[in-house]
Order: C-alpha cells, then sequence, then structure tokens
C-alpha cells in the first residue's frame, strides 16, 4: 500500500485520546512501516540455531516419517512443530522463562489494564478505556531501563516509544481501519519501578468483544487471549462487578483454558456499589464458581480507580502474588 492511499483513508468519526500516532497521519504510517519491517534483533548464533532446528522438524523428521511407517507421525510432527514455536519464543522473549507470568484475564472493559495500573502503581502505564482497547497482550516486567518492545508475527522485535503503546490498541483501528492482530504478536514493556522481580505480568485483550474487521480471520481478541493465557502460570480473572456474579460465558471461558491452578477471581470497579453490595457479590461469585467445578483461589472485590481492595483480610492480592 503506498503512502498516499494511506493518507487518503477515510477517518472513522470517534472520539480518542490525544496521540500523534492517532492524529497524525504521516506518524500512523511510520509506525506501521517501522513495526511490520521490524528486522532481527536476535544474534546470528540464535539464529543459526533456530534454522538448525527448523530444518529437523520440518526436513529430516518429515523424511524420516515419510519413510518409515509410523502411524503417530503427523501427531508427533505437530508436537515437534510446537516445541519449535516455544523454542523461537526462549530465543525472542528470554526473560519469560526465567520468571511467573501472572496474566489478568477478562471480558472486554471489565478493567483488566486499569487494574495492571493500579497493581503496578503507574496510571497511564497501559492504556485503558471504554470502548474496546487492549489489542494485543502485553507483557509487563522488571527491567534495567524503561523500555518498549513490539514482536511482529515474523518474531522480529523493534522498539517503540510510549506513545506508540498507548496507539497500538482497538483505537487504531477505529482511527486507521489497520489492525495489528496480524502485525504484532507482543508488546514487551520493561519498566525499573516494577517491584516484583521474579514477576512477568501479562494484559490481554477482552475475549468478549466482536471486532468484525478482526473476525474474519482465525485472529479474533478471544482467539489471541486464550493462547497467551494458556501458557501462564498463574491467572487473575476479572470481572466487572457490575454483572452482579461471574458471568457464564466467563465460566466457560475459564473451562476451555483447561487451567489447573486456582485462579484468583477480581470483582473490579467495586467503588461502583456499595460496601454490603459488594460482599454479596463476591459470595454470589464464589458460589457460581464453586459449582461450576472452577478452582478458585479466592474472590474479592476492587476497585482499580481507587486502588482498593475489598476483602476481610484486604492483603488477598498481595498473598496471591507473594505466593
Ligand atoms: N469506576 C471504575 N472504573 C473502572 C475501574 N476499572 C476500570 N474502569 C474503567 O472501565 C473502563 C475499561 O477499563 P480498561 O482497563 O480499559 O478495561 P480492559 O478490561 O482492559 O478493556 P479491554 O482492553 O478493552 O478488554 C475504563 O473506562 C476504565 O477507566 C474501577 O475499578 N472503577
Ligand atoms: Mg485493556
Amino acid at each position: 500500500m503506498g503512502h498516499d492511499a494511506f493518507k487518503n483513508m477515510p477517518k472513522k468519526e470517534k472520539t480518542i485520546p490525544k496521540n500523534r500516532y492517532l492524529e497524525n497521519n504521516d506518524d500512523g504510517f511510520n509506525l506501521l512501516a517501522q513495526l511490520i519491517s521490524a528486522e532481527s534483533d536476535v544474534s546470528a548464533e540464535s539464529e543459526e540455531i533456530l534454522r538448525d532446528l527448523e530444518n529437523m522438524v520440518d526436513k529430516e523428521f518429515l523424511e524420516l516419517a515419510m519413510n518409515n511407517d509410523c502411524p503417530r507421525s503427523a501427531k508427533i510432527y505437530s508436537d515437534l512443530q510446537k516445541v519449535y514455536e516455544d523454542l523461537v519464543d526462549v530465543v525472542n522473549f528470554p526473560v519469560l522463562e526465567n520468571t511467573f507470568t501472572v496474566a489478568v484475564g477478562g471480558g472486554f472493559s471489565a478493567g483488566k489494564s486499569r487494574f495492571l495500573n493500579a497493581l503496578l502503581d503507574e496510571k497511564n502505564l497501559l492504556p485503558t478505556d471504554t470502548s474496546p482497547t487492549t489489542a494485543i497482550p502485553t507483557y509487563i516486567l522488571n527491567g534495567e531501563e524503561n523500555a518498549v518492545f513490539a514482536l511482529n508475527q515474523f518474531q522480529h522485535r523493534t522498539e517503540i516509544d510510549e506513545e506508540a503503546l498507548h496507539a497500538i490498541s482497538h483505537a487504531f483501528n477505529a482511527a486507521y481501519n489497520v489492525t495489528f492482530s496480524h502485525i504484532l504478536k507482543r508488546i514487551s514493556v520493561e519498566r525499573t519501578s516494577i517491584p516484583y522481580t521474579n514477576i512477568t505480568f501479562l494484559d490481554t485483550p477482552g475475549y468478549s468483544k466482536a471486532d468484525d474487521v478482526i473476525q474474519r480471520n482465525n485472529n479474533t481478541d478471544e482467539h489471541i487471549a486464550k493462547e497467551h493465557l494458556r501458557t501462564a502460570d498463574y491467572l487473575i480473572w476479572l470481572v466487572d462487578i457490575q454483572n452482579g456474579t461471574i458471568p457464564e460465558p466467563d465460566i466457560n471461558f475459564i473451562l476451555g483454558l483447561d487451567y489447573e491452578l486456582e485462579v484468583l477471581v477480581v470483582m473490579n470497579k467495586a467503588d461502583k456499589k456499595i460496601e454490603s453490595e459488594v460482599k454479596k457479590v463476591v459470595e454470589t461469585a464464589r458460589k457460581d464458581l464453586k459449582k461450576n467445578g472452577i478452582p478458585t483461589y479466592d474472590v474479592i472485590g476492587f476497585s482499580s480507580s481507587k486502588n482498593i481492595e475489598y476483602s476481610e483480610s484486604k492483603t488477598v492480592l498481595r498473598d496471591f502474588l507473594k505466593k
């Protein structure tokens, strides 16, 4: 697509936050171009190991399987491919192997991103909005310097600035009709201020949103959220407390993750209810989770706007992370 073609694309009318990538067509285009064309910054040595492995899986194993009658070769081949993809991940994002991943999942606008901003005490770290916002799974971790990296679908990593982090959201789609989910695999945000050095936090797109541009592909938000949540070590599930309990689609989604550990369920936006109501909703959610056989660490009320936990001990979240 030529530069001019991009320039003339119609802008949908929508109120979006002030951001040069969203407001200035040239900046928006350049960001896209940078993300798509990023060169690999993986060392030559690692590249070679990965190439050898790829060769082993895609050539040597296939030849071996073809020459020997092995009924399970298709299954083994798909397992090997999965291992190869995991190794590519390790090479591109080694820190993920050395830390626990605490993932935040939930329906669209449950407050996942704002919850992480509150938890990590950085008000404007992740973009939040009432319309669908998070488009790309975002990993947040302690780092020696503040930096944001985007990894594209070709496994190439590029450093972007904070403003770009805020532009890479569904707001970009609203402004330009271009969606990032085909282009980017994940974003990682490194922050010196993050006090948990052995945890990588993961913010995911709301699983429950229909975005007709993305829906035609397999890249729905639901699919993306599921793929990333599956790999997490611990799961925090966010629900907008105004639902009155954990909604049935959430329950089905969690069950579909085949997640074996206990989930911490957070009834978010508790500031929108009086305290006795918060207690009632938490109890109802507790019962519904039990009824559906979801192993639950605990259910708490929380306000991400006020950064307050509503529970007996008031330290459930802290204890969960300590664990
Ligand atoms: N009053 C109140 N509003 C909240 C709270 N948490 C989030 N919000 C608001 O709810 C809206 C959605 O919050 P986000 O953090 O963007 O939600 P999300 O789950 O990340 O949404 P997606 O990324 O679109 O799936 C925003 O307008 C937030 O300001 C809360 O605890 N209290
Ligand atoms: Mg979000």
